[in-house]
């Protein structure tokens, strides 16, 4: 279990993962220019020890390859964690010793997953408070050049229902407005933003920074409201996470955490947001944003800020939102027991495109799924989905793209809905709803089709045998490796168990 930020990074190097850049740089746009190369080209995670105009030094691209990923959560492939969680949603009532002895360890796992308190953290090493706060002392960035000033973008933001006290988790990025302040970009669909406008008048929230990665990561996973984030930051962790007291607010904050901001929010109190270059690939534009008033920050020794830069897609974030397509995939199929598997493309910016496979077994089956998804928490916002059958590998896009294009017939097999859209898709006529595209690319069935559906051409298992066989005979060198890895394999091996 990797305990902290500093664990992380430990790992990191060890593995032959980070690069210590000891130039001068300027978190001004120059941070950004450097990792947009370095993600696009699978480049290591990057700590910058002297960032212009700090003394903290900056960590980026943490998560920027699927290998990292996988080692942030001790695993092999992304989908050994949705197994483990899938393990969980599909408990049954165990038969036979084993299985209930199986059954209470996991139980077990899950009531050991809730946050622990503890005395002292780490955290609180240093503590700043009112005029000492300043927030330029942090070196955070400005990733584009219309962007409306310096944005933290890696933060876990920890609220409170104010109707059941229960805690939520999100990463949300902070517009720095001063020493003092920063916006905070709840979107409207956002569990921090219900408990924003749940509340009346103000509102205590804390904020942590450089965190260990799966706790980090659980902060953007879209969990349902209800569902504590660290809870399950702590059950994919193996290990609890220990929680300290605020210094100012009554919100406990990770002890680990290398950086936490303490403060409030006033429930009138907004402010312009942005412009911001996000995942989207365009500017947000300006938008009202609540106010996050500063009251302490509080440190470690030799703190780390850690920060990501979204933008066109590949980004670093591709690879949190690929970590959350595999680990909510059990209960996507939970939910919707006939999709085999599904993939986000990361071009497609997470909600512009979701092309899922189904076990199909009647007329139409295709379109309900599609409104199953449209009807599946945060998948909801998907903007275009295409249904393929089972035996397509829904991660290699050029197969998927033949059987949109041979066998759909866009009169017949394009679905045009329309429902709620991601608060940032700026291309509706109306922001936050408008229209959705489904594409049936399913063979269809007699009920379906107007005339008989040809078979697919398929070399006989006797002959792929038998070249398989004498292929040395031939003299033509080596077969050509089969296509595709990671993801797609590992999601196949996931699906035979
Ligand atoms: C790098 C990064 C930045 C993000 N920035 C925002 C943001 O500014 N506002 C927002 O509402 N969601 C943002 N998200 C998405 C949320 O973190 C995600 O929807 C998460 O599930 C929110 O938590 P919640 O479901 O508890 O509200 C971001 C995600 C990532 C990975
Ligand atoms: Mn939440």
């Amino acid at each position: 279990m990797i305990r902290d930020l500093r664990e992380w990074v430990a790992l990191l190097e060890r593995e032959g993962e980070l690069v210590r850049v000891g130039a001068e740089v300027d978190p001004h746009l120059e941070v950004t220019e450097i990792v947009d190369r370095v993600v696009k080209s699978g480049g290591p995670a990057l700590l910058f020890e002297r960032p212009k105009g700090s003394e903290i030094p900056l960590l980026i691209n943490q998560f920027g390859t699927e290998r990292r990923m996988c080692l942030a959560f001790g695993v092999t492939s992304l989908d050994e964690i949705a197994a483990r969680v899938g393990e969980i949603l599909e408990m049954q009532p165990p038969e036979g010793l084993a299985a209930k002895v199986r059954g209470l360890r996991t139980l077990k796992s899950i009531a050991g997953s809730r946050p622990r308190t503890v005395k002292h953290g780490a955290c609180q090493e240093i503590v700043l408070r009112g005029d000492d706060v300043d927030l330029s002392r942090l070196p955070i960035q400005t990733a584009w050049p219309q962007d409306g000033g310096p944005f933290i973008t890696l933060p876990a933001v920890i609220t409170h229902d104010p109707r059941d006290g229960r805690r939520n988790v999100g990463m949300y990025r902070m517009q720095v407005l001063g020493p003092r302040a920063t916006a905070m970009h709840w979107q409207l669909h956002k569990d921090g933003r219900a408990d924003y406008l749940f509340t009346e008048g103000r509102m205590e929230v804390a904020v942590a920074l450089g965190l260990d990665p799966i706790t980090a990561y659980s902060a953007s996973a879209p969990l349902p409201k209800h569902i504590d984030e660290l809870m399950v930051a702590g059950f994919l962790r193996g290990e609890p996470i220990e929680m300290v007291k605020g210094v100012t607010v009554d919100v406990a904050v990770p002890a680990h955490a290398e950086i936490v901001l303490e403060g409030t929010i006033e429930k009138s109190e907004v402010v312009d947001e942005g412009p911001f270059g996000d995942h989207t690939g365009y500017y947000t534009p300006v938008e009202k944003f609540p106010v996050f008033n500063v009251s302490a920050i509080t440190m470690r020794r030799d703190a780390v800020y850690p920060s990501i830069v979204v933008g066109k897609p590949p980004q670093e974030d591709a690879w949190l939102g690929k970590a959350t397509e595999r680990i909510f995939l059990p209960a996507v199929r939970m939910t919707v027991p006939e999709i085999v598997d599904y993939d986000l493309p990361v071009a497609g910016a997470f909600h512009n495109l979701c092309i899922v496979s189904i076990k199909k077994a009647f007329p139409g089956h295709a379109h309900k799924v599609m409104h199953a998804i449209w009807g599946l928490g945060m998948l909801s916002l998907t903007k275009g989905i295409v249904v393929v059958d089972e035996h397509v590998n829904v991660h290699d896009y050029a197969e998927v793209m033949f059987y949109v294009g041979a066998n759909v017939d866009p009169k017949r097999d394009v679905v045009i809905s329309e429902g709620p859209l991601d608060h940032l898709d700026h291309a509706p006529t109306l922001q936050f709803f408008g229209g959705k595209i489904g594409i049936d690319a399913t063979a269809k069935g007699p009920l379906e089709g107007t005339r008989e559906w040809p078979p697919e051409i398929v070399m006989s298992d006797e002959v792929r045998e038998l070249v398989d066989r004498r292929w040395s005979e031939y003299g033509i060198g080596a077969v050509p490796p089969a296509r595709g890895a990671g993801i797609r394999q590992s999601s196949r091996r996931l699906l035979r168990r």
